[in-house]
């Protein structure tokens, strides 16, 4: 004769004490954080101060063309080297495989920086020569991503993509210059 017996019908045992104070301190500790996440955006400037427009490939090689005829000074391994005066609208523009123009910016000075591809999603990932810096972003087409930024230091800094772009992706670099 089979002796199955049933499972208790009352599996759930009330909580005891101490995994009430625990539970407790873990739902207090989940809710500190959660508006820890508004007070910190908003409190530690940690954002990067950017603003987002349509616009189309074509209009947006027009205006870096333009930025680029205005403000040239040299060239550098066949780039135009581009050294737009503080306060202005300076163009970046993604393209397999390259970052075009290279930027000469000056320390401490405010600039509009447009990012955008003219083709395929790229990606704008800034580094010292020692190291990434912590600045990431997506260049898409038809987008104009305008960052406002300050140079805080002077050197030689480069841009990696970092959205795989097609064959050339890892050959697809740029340069900004900050002087003093
Ligand atoms: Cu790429």
């Amino acid at each position: 004769m089979s002796t199955l017996a049933s499972p208790e019908r009352i599996w759930w045992k009330p909580l005891g004490k101490e995994e009430k104070i625990w539970l407790g301190i873990a739902i207090f500790w989940a809710v500190v954080m959660f508006f820890m996440m508004i007070v910190w955006g908003a409190a530690a400037r940690q954002d990067t101060p950017t603003e987002t427009y349509r616009i189309s490939t074509t209009q947006y090689t027009q205006l870096t063309n333009a930025f680029v005829q205005k403000y040239q000074v040299r060239t550098e391994g066949g780039l135009p080297v581009v050294s737009p005066p503080g306060g202005s609208d300076v163009y970046l523009m993604g393209r397999t495989f390259q970052w075009y123009p290279i930027l000469e910016l000056k320390k401490g000075q405010t600039y509009r920086v447009h990012l955008s591809s003219v083709d395929v999603q790229h990606g704008f990932s800034l580094q010292s020569a020692k190291a990434p810096l912590n600045m990431n972003f997506q260049a898409l087409p038809e987008y104009d991503y305008v960052i406002t930024l300050t140079p805080a230091e002077s050197g030689d800094f480069y841009i990696v993509c970092n959205e795989f772009c097609g064959l050339g992706h890892h050959t697809m670099t740029g340069k900004i210059i900050v002087k003093e």
